[in-house]
């Protein structure tokens, strides 16, 4: 690199370091942290309702576990860049759908489509977005359903939306997903070739896995019905 290219590329990551610092400080305003919090409650009171409803209806537990987070200024501002978006709060408020974030995990991989349809029969929940990555896994094996939604929250008798990615998939897709998430996602292409072609095929065996289970649990049901 010549020392000129050195020199902007210089610039430009104090630039990345500056505006992650103000991103930082933006969401950790009380009432922008808030806003976020509650968004995601919201919506965890829904899914707690929605799996009582499914376990009583089915008999059977179907949520392994929920779990939440807001987005880190760090990992704002990763995403900022990859999708070569301007780099500033606004632009992540506006852009970025997945700020909140809530993650549900169930047993089996038909119950994936029962909570994201008892998610659509929620008169207060806004669907805006939807991608089914079960039925077309990505091209790194990765699947899960996301929904994106805004959820509305009243203060002073304002209402307002916030929005929040649900992210659906089976405890064995999840499994993949967090073990790809350490070893191979967000490292840069061709880094881990063989590695990545290694990981996308156990996709295909979780999910024959997942296909098999599910026959296990029918079979069974067949027999105590
Ligand atoms: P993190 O750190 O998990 O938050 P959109 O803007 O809504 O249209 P988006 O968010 O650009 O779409 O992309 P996409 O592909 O729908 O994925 C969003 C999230 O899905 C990612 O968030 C990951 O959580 C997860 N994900 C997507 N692809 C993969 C993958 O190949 N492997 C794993 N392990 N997870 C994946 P972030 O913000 O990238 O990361």
């Amino acid at each position: 690199m010549t020392s000129k290219k050195v020199e902007k590329q210089a610039t430009f990551e104090e630039e990345c370091d500056v505006q992650e610092k103000i991103i930082a400080k933006r969401m950790k305003q009380p009432m922008i942290l808030a806003r976020y919090q509650y968004g995601i409650q919201e919506i965890m009171a829904k899914l707690q309702y929605i799996n009582a409803d499914l376990t009583e209806q089915l008999g059977r537990p179907v949520v392994r576990n929920t779990l939440s987070r807001i987005k880190t200024a760090h990992s704002i501002c990763k995403k900022l860049e990859r999708k070569e978006l301007e780099l500033s709060f606004d632009s992540a408020v506006n852009n970025l759908n997945d700020i909140a974030g809530v993650r549900v995990v169930c047993f089996f991989c038909d119950d994936i489509y029962r909570i994201e349809k008892a998610i659509r029969e929620q008169k207060d929940i806004k669907i805006i977005k939807e991608k089914d990555y079960v039925k077309k896994p990505k091209k790194s094996g990765y699947q899960s359903i996301h929904l994106i939604v805004d959820v509305p929250i009243i203060y002073n008798s304002v209402t307002e939306d916030v929005r929040v990615e649900i992210q659906i998939r089976s405890f064995a897709m999840d499994y993949w997903a967090e073990l790809d998430n350490q070893m191979c996602y967000k490292k840069s292409a061709g880094e881990l070739e063989n590695i990545e072609r290694e990981i996308r095929n156990y996709s295909d065996v979780m999910a024959k896995m997942d296909g098999k289970m599910l026959e296990l649990r029918k079979k069974i049901e067949a027999m105590t019905n």
